[in-house]
């Protein structure tokens, strides 16, 4: 009898399908775009599925709060949203599938109009009652065949324990700040804030404020604040020339090197007087329910190994979603959420284990050898419309169509020309590949408040 449960164990081991009956159970963690998508393809194939959401929201990310910290439950504040958030990218990339927006959505939606897009979606879908709200996973556990997941009702303290076949993570990777230390730091009289907790811009009033990072949020949270600043200084090393006509009080400097009580001396030399600083210093992967046994290795920026920077090779019955940067992040999710739906559902099966950490060792081996950081191993950028062919190509899903990569593409360069300016575009999709630009009406210019331009 022992012999032949290994024997069976150990065909379902290396085909890594199971076949799907009423037993099959996943587990998904985070009811954002990712575990909200995922839910939506398992219940239309009547795939049995437990959704864990610790707030008593879907919409994850997307849904602002007001507060930080820590919310009415003792919980961090998920939500790294600001209330005068618009999207960076048009609304034709951030659609899901099948699900189009309402006609008189604008191009770059704000964070509320994008928010109850994401709520009527999960509507929609019947997807509420799915759904266990303020229960948050704290521990993943591989136990022979089986994931143990323990999770925790929130406001009583209450501690559930449920098997599962597949476990799909969905917690998001833009919630725990990376923090850097500064030498001198301590000394520093002003105030310092990561962007995470960057709300609203009125504390910045006629201040002198520095933003540090040029990434996504550095960039936009720059522009909001300088609205209302006296002077801001961002420092940060992109290479990106970007050719913003910035304001005369927006003044460009290299990285830090040391705060004093009063402000900051850059690696140039120069000094500037700060009253407050926001770090836009980016996000860590964070998942620390996560048990040894899924032989997942988790650092700051990285994730290991991965197969289609989803399947978890050590535990392939484990999916890791949206850890994608560089991408239309929302069309990759709904994508991943069809693949892991196929996948589960007997579609398709994965290579052996072997196959697939031989092709990582190789991704592994070209990043290293190119001398560029591990967490680059997320990076889509140009190889983005590759990674849906592909996903297509090995699971048999709807292909996300080429013209979200090129719209992409032309928003990135617009951006780059004049951070502005680049939200007065429209892209209209004609087919798969093609689409077109438009240029929309300009808004109102923003005034500077406080500091004068000329
Ligand atoms: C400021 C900001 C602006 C952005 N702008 C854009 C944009 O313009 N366009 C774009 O395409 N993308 C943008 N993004 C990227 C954004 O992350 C994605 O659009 C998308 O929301 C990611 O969805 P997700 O489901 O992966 O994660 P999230 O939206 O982060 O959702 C994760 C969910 O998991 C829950 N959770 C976490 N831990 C647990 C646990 N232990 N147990 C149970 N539940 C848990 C959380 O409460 C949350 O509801 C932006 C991100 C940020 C932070
Ligand atoms: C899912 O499985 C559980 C446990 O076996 C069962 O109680 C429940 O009825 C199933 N739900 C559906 C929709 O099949
Ligand atoms: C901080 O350093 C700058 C530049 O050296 C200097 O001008 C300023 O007085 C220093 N502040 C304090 C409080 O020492
Ligand atoms: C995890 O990854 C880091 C970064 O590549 C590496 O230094 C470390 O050895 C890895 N740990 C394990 C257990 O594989
Ligand atoms: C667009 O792509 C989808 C998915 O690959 C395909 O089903 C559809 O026929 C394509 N449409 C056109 C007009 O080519
Ligand atoms: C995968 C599977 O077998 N699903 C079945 C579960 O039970 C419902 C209701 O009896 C069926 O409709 C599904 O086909």
């Amino acid at each position: 009898m022992q012999l032949f449960i290994f024997v069976f164990c150990a065909i379902l081991q290396i085909g890594y399908s199971f076949v799907v009956t009423n037993a099959t159970r996943v587990c998904i963690i985070g009811a954002g775009i990712g575990g909200l998508s995922t839910a939506r393809y398992l219940k239309a194939e009547k795939i049995n599925f437990t959704l864990i959401e610790s707030t008593k929201y879907v919409g994850g990310t997307w849904r602002y709060d007001e507060r930080v910290g820590k919310d009415e439950n003792g919980i961090p504040i998920h939500t790294s949203m600001y209330k005068n958030l618009r999207t960076n990218l048009p609304k034709a990339t951030m659609e899901l599938h099948g699900f189009p927006m309402p006609e008189d959505t604008p191009t770059f939606p704000s964070w509320e109009v994008y928010y109850n897009y994401l709520k009527s979606y999960a509507e929609h879908f019947d997807l509420y009652k799915c759904i266990k709200f303020e229960h948050q996973a704290i521990s993943v556990k591989k136990i022979e065949n089986e994931w143990k997941v323990k999770y925790k009702h929130v406001p009583t303290g209450k501690e559930v324990e449920e098997k599962f076949d597949y476990v799909v993570v969905a917690t998001g990777h833009h919630s725990k700040p990376y923090i850097p230390n500064f030498p001198g730091e301590s000394l520093f009289k002003g105030n310092i804030i990561h962007s995470h907790d960057y709300r609203v811009p009125d504390p910045y009033e006629c201040r002198k404020v520095l933003i540090v990072g040029s990434g996504p949020s550095g960039m936009d949270i720059s522009l909001d604040v300088a609205f209302v600043a006296k002077r801001l200084i961002h420092s940060h090393h992109s290479k990106v020339d970007f050719n913003t006509p910035f304001p005369k009080h927006y003044i460009k400097k290299p990285d830090i090197k040391e705060f004093n009580e009063t402000g900051v001396i850059f690696t140039d030399g120069t000094y500037e007087e700060i009253d407050y600083v926001i770090l836009c210093t980016g996000y860590e992967y964070d998942y620390p329910f996560l048990d040894k046994s899924c032989g997942l290795n988790i650092t700051t920026h990285s994730v290991t190994p991965l197969y289609r920077h989803l399947v978890n090779i050590n535990q392939p019955t484990m999916m890791v979603m949206g850890l994608v940067v560089r991408a239309c992040l929302v069309v990759a999710l709904d994508a991943q959420a069809r693949y892991a739906t196929a996948l589960i559902k007997g579609d398709f099966t994965l290579p052996s284990q072997d196959i697939m950490m031989r092709e990582w060792q190789k991704q592994y081996d070209t990043l290293r050898s190119a001398g560029r950081p591990l967490s680059h191993m997320h990076l889509l950028a140009y190889k983005e419309d590759e990674y849906y062919a592909a996903l297509t190509e090995e699971s048999g899903i709807e292909r996300v169509p080429p013209v979200m990569f090129k719209i992409r593409t032309l928003d990135m360069q617009a951006k780059i020309n004049n951070l502005y300016t680049y939200r007065n575009f429209a892209y209209t999709v004609i087919d798969n590949d093609t689409f077109v630009k438009s240029v929309e009406e300009e808004e109102a210019p923003r005034i500077f408040t406080c500091a004068s331009d000329s």
